[in-house]
């Protein structure tokens, strides 16, 4: 394969989720505009700046790591609830699955939720990541049903040279016998502001950087909503920051009950905590001395 498949942000949504599902990954060129682009570097700059070098082999030890990114920033909104990024892990993720309850056929529909967050910073001296499947961390066989649908933001130009992530395009449909080999990986090449999206169960890793400039990119994760996060988003995200951003973020962040009945709060669903005082109280809530 020459190089992952590249579309732009008005690509027919349906084409999108046929190469993911062909490919496991795609780029969306122009995902996010320039404003957006500024914004989080104004954001994160100074955390990147400020933050030491990864102390471990896989993070890497030349890589630097912020996460908790919407406890940092306000202007995550177009990027997670971009067209084809959302709508490609809604479509991919969000399949009915039937179930008898009592003699009554129902399907429930899983939710998707933020599960990962960080700004990965690839300097000079880095080398190549293992390749790994991200959705290994939900202990799960492969090929099967997809888990996560993952984002990287380019930040910063990404190019063979500086570290642009590694892929193995199709290897999401391997077997758990079959090891990737790093001649199989290529590199994501796309220019700041261009977004690549692959699925959990594609082989892939940052790359090797030989360059003097930083590679600087940011990830999200978007998992189905009956798993773990893999970053605990309720500990990461304080309460006043959730509500800096719109309800269909906040569910995302995991206020939200996936069906049939995972994540209540005094059996309500748990968006409740969210709402006002009085809504609070109307649904009987506050009666827990604390
Ligand atoms: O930085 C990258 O390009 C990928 C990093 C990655 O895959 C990871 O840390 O899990
Ligand atoms: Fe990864």
């Amino acid at each position: 394969m020459a190089g992952l498949t590249r579309v732009k942000p008005d690509a027919d949504l349906e084409e999108v989720v046929q190469i993911l599902e062909r490919d496991g990954a795609v780029i969306v060129e122009e995902f996010a505009d320039e404003t957006t682009l500024a914004g989080l570097w104004a954001d994160f700059g100074p955390a990147l700046d400020a933050c030491a070098y990864s102390d471990s082999w896989y993070d890497g030890h030349r890589t630097r790591r912020v996460s908790s990114l919407f406890a940092r920033t306000t202007r995550l909104t177009p990027v997670v609830t971009q067209r084809l990024y959302l709508g490609a892990a809604r479509a991919i993720m969000q399949k009915p699955i039937p179930m008898w309850i009592g003699r009554s056929r129902q399907e429930m529909t899983p939710t998707i939720q933020i599960s990962t967050t960080q700004v990965i910073q690839i300097h000079r001296g880095q080398g190549k990541q293992p390749l790994h499947r991200d959705d290994a961390l939900h202990l799960r066989t492969h090929p099967g049903t997809t888990s996560r649908v993952q984002l990287m933001l380019a930040l910063s130009d990404f190019t063979a040279e500086n570290g642009g992530t590694l892929v193995i395009p199709g290897s999401h449909h391997w077997d758990d016998e079959r090891a990737p080999q790093s001649e199989e990986a290529i590199p994501t090449v796309m220019r700041a502001g261009s977004g690549l999206i692959w699925l959990g169960g594609v082989y892939h890793g940052g790359g090797a950087n030989a360059t003097d400039v930083p590679r600087t990119g940011m990830t999200i994760a978007l998992d189905l909503g009956n798993l773990r996060q893999e970053e605990n988003q309720y500990l990461a995200v304080p309460r006043e920051k959730v509500l800096a951003y719109p309800e269909e973020v906040r569910r995302l962040l995991g206020y939200d009950r996936c069906p049939p009945g995972l994540g209540w709060y005094e059996m309500h669903d748990p968006y409740i905590v969210l709402e006002d005082e009085e809504t609070q109280r109307a649904a009987g809530l506050g009666t827990i001395a604390v």
